[in-house]
């Protein structure tokens, strides 16, 4: 059972500008990956509310930081899509901006849910994150999304040559199949998140 009540998620703010954020104090956990990987689509099963999170076919959607509250305490961050683009947290967008500020300067940020595609995971841009999470010394755990689209075999190849990859770091990054479709891997992430938000 989890301790917390994800189903009690409620809509905070939106953030366009680190201003327009909650005084740092409590816990945060940012979901963040490429777009269209499935991060609102994550917080929306997690939650167990439909349309909580706006999920869409259009990539690239989120373009603010969407937060929502679980508690007086705990709050769920819905990051855009990361552009990556050469340098590891350096993106030209103002919205990229504001993740990568975000990331350098919240203290209450407990953790990160990094949400790969399972059949496109660890692109260039993961990696660099990854890099800069553990450089970081910040806790990265990695849903490996839509695995409902693999069959078991293929799905569990792909989680092994990710643990594989991050066999070096596994005290800063963990990893596990999600599928906001099946809720493949639901009790798993709810698990994790009640460590980073205890
Ligand atoms: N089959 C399947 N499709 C999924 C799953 N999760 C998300 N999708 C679909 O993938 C698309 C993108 O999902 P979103 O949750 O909006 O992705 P996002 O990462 O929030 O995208 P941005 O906000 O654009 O960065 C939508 O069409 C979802 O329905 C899943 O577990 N299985
Ligand atoms: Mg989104």
């Amino acid at each position: 059972m989890s301790k917390i009540n994800y189903n009690q998620a409620s809509f905070l703010l939106s953030a366009v500008a680190l201003k327009h954020l909650p005084e740092d104090n409590g816990n945060e956990v940012a979901f963040i990956g490429r777009s269209n990987a499935g991060k609102s689509s994550a917080i929306n099963t997690l939650t167990g509310i439909k349309g909580l999170a706006r999920s869409s076919k259009t990539p690239g959607r989120t373009q603010a930081i969407n937060i929502f509250k679980l508690n007086d305490n705990n709050r769920l961050m819905d990051l855009p899509g990361y552009g990556f683009t050469k340098a590891p947290l350096t993106v030209s967008k103002k919205w990229m901006q504001l993740v990568n500020d975000y990331l350098q300067d919240r203290g209450c940020l407990k953790g990160l849910v990094l949400i790969m595609d399972i059949r496109h995971p660890l692109k260039e841009q993961d990696v660099k994150l990854l890099d800069w999470a553990v450089t970081c010394q910040l806790k990265v755990h990695i849903l490996l999304s839509k695995a409902d689209k693999l069959k078991k075999g293929p799905a569990n190849n792909a989680l092994l040559q990710v643990k594989k990859a991050i066999e070096p770091n596994k005290s800063y990054i963990s990893v596990q199949l999600f599928s906001s479709l099946d809720k493949i891997g639901l009790s798993d992430l709810q698990q994790q998140l009640d460590k980073w938000f205890a």
